[in-house]
């Protein structure tokens, strides 16, 4: 092993599921240690990572915090990582940076949980607001670099995606109204063969280390 990537609670963990999908996609040999979110300042995350947050990646004497920089230190990795087109790679550092950076309404009104239906919930104006630009992103960008999808740049499963893959999670567990290009986004990401292993792990985690804050929504 290479090094060691650390990410919280897989079911609620948005930020962290970028992190890992980004280290798969890389190929990085990291050891994956998972701490259970204790609902915000979690002392075991603060402990280890240099900002108290997840995801933290350690690898041949780096350091990463931050997802958008954890990206950057993969594509250093892996040539498919970014399109390789320049004006399609500008793009989508562009939207990956807009994610990373926004969209606050819809990540408070609809708190990751992949182990629940909470269809017609946590719509708020501002949310509802949210969830237009991305539809707007996933169908503006596939129409002009997508080349036929199933993806946001064509045929694989790049950064970007990783980085619009928690989205693409909410808008399936909140049953967010989107466009029927963007719904078939959604489901090609749902399909994609790391993200049904995230899904699947997500399952597979203790019941006790659910909280009610991502719970009790209804
Ligand atoms: N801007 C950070 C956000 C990371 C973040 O907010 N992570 C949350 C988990 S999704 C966290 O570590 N929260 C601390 C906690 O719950 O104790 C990134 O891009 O990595």
């Amino acid at each position: 092993m290479d090094g060691k990537l650390y990410i919280g609670t897989r079911r609620y963990s948005s930020w962290s599921m970028r992190g890992w999908l980004l280290v798969k996609l890389a190929g990085l040999a990291v050891e994956e240690t998972v701490i259970p979110l204790q609902g915000g300042d979690t002392p075991a995350i603060r402990a280890v990572s240099p900002n108290g947050l997840v995801p933290y990646l350690e690898h041949r004497g780096a350091k990463i915090w931050e997802s958008l920089a954890i990206a950057e230190y993969c594509a250093e990795f892996q040539p498919k990582f970014w399109p390789a087109e320049r004006v399609a790679r500008a793009h989508a550092r562009a939207i990956s940076a807009e994610m990373h950076a926004g969209f606050r309404a819809l990540r408070m009104a609809m708190p990751m949980n992949l182990g629940r239906d909470f269809a017609g919930l946590g719509q708020t104006p501002e949310s509802l607001a949210d969830i237009a630009r991305v539809d707007r992103i996933f169908t503006q960008t596939m129409k002009e670099f997508g080349d036929g999808g199933p993806f946001l740049f064509g045929e694989t499963f790049n950064a970007a995606d990783a980085m619009f893959a928690p989205v693409v999670t909410r808008f399936l567990t909140y049953g967010a109204p989107v466009s029927e290009a963007a719904a078939a986004y959604c489901a090609a990401v749902r399909r994609q063969e790391l993200v049904s292993m995230w899904y699947e792990l997500a399952a597979q985690e203790p019941v006790a280390w659910r909280q009610a804050k991502y719970e009790d929504l209804a």
